[in-house]
């Protein structure tokens, strides 16, 4: 049998702390490239962020992205921070082109979809190198521990779909850039302050984000399906998703774009009004 190689508590303590740690090797060179070929062959099909709502939740349809998903080297990490029993909540791609000014603005992740508690934890993968030149990820350390307030202002160069972000100026003196290497991961806290800045190099950013939730967690939102990645679901919280999605990439595809045409065009618009962030 396999070892887990989870966190030590070291990391588990600076986790609490801060709300994130990287970077993590979980790609082989060899995966790499193949998860690489499978999301450019995708790539076509996408359109263009924040317009275009097919970069989520690739991992329902698509095989590649429900491995990625629900790979062991990930999940041992997560484990330690959310408990044996893990659910796959969300994917999201987010890709920028060389000189892309596409960005994202500063937000919590779990602003929306109201969680009774911040149980979840994102892994991003970079499917390419993450650098401060093509506009990796930032974070603002020690910000998971409250709900901010925050606002809606749409910018069509900005990845969030209706312009989340936090309300007022944002003191980004200590931000932190999650610096990547392809086939590296960072883990981030459902309520640790993020965002990212255009592209300013001649190379592409791609990376794959993977929200992971305790079933334990009831969500005030309706949900589509999640995949139970690892454990078990004693909860009932969710409708989980049948069967991994097929391999065939033309099947998938069909099944992704009808999964986007039958939903809602902005599918998470405003919280409930139990939900307003504390102050
Ligand atoms: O990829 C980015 O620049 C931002 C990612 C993000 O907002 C997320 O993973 O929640």
């Amino acid at each position: 049998m396999t070892r887990r190689t989870g966190l030590s508590p070291e990391r588990q303590e600076r986790y609490a702390r801060t709300g994130y740690l990287f970077p993590f090797t979980v790609l082989t060179a060899a995966e790499l490239a193949a998860y690489r070929s499978d999301y450019e062959r995708l790539e076509p099909h996408l359109g263009d962020p924040p317009a275009s709502p097919l970069h989520a939740q690739c991992h329902m349809h698509f095989r590649w992205a429900f491995e990625l998903a629900t790979r062991p080297s990930v999940l041992d990490l997560v484990e330690d921070l959310i408990g044996h029993d893990i659910l796959v909540h969300t994917t999201t791609l987010f890709r920028k082109r060389p000189r892309d000014p596409a960005f994202v603005s500063w937000h919590q992740d779990d602003f929306y979809w109201g969680l009774d508690a911040p149980s979840l934890v994102s892994a991003w993968v970079a499917l390419s190198d993450s650098t401060t030149e093509n506009g990796c990820m930032r974070v603002l350390p020690g910000t998971h521990r409250r709900r901010l307030p925050h606002e809606e202002r749409p910018n069509r160069d900005n990845m969030l779909r209706a312009g989340l972000q936090l309300s007022g100026e944002v003191d980004e003196s200590e931000a932190v850039d999650f610096v990547l290497e392809a086939g590296q991961a960072s883990l981030h806290h459902a309520q640790l302050v993020h965002g990212s800045r255009g592209n300013r190099s001649d190379r592409e950013r791609i990376g794959f984000a993977i929200r992971y939730v305790s079933p334990a967690v009831h969500q005030q939102r309706p949900h589509h399906a999640v995949v139970l990645a690892r454990g078990k679901d004693e909860h009932g919280n969710y409708e989980l998703l049948e069967r991994p999605p097929s391999p065939d990439f033309e099947q998938a595809l069909a099944a992704h774009l009808a999964f986007w045409e039958s939903r809602p065009a902005r599918p998470a618009d405003r919280p409930p009004a139990a939900l307003a962030p504390e102050a």
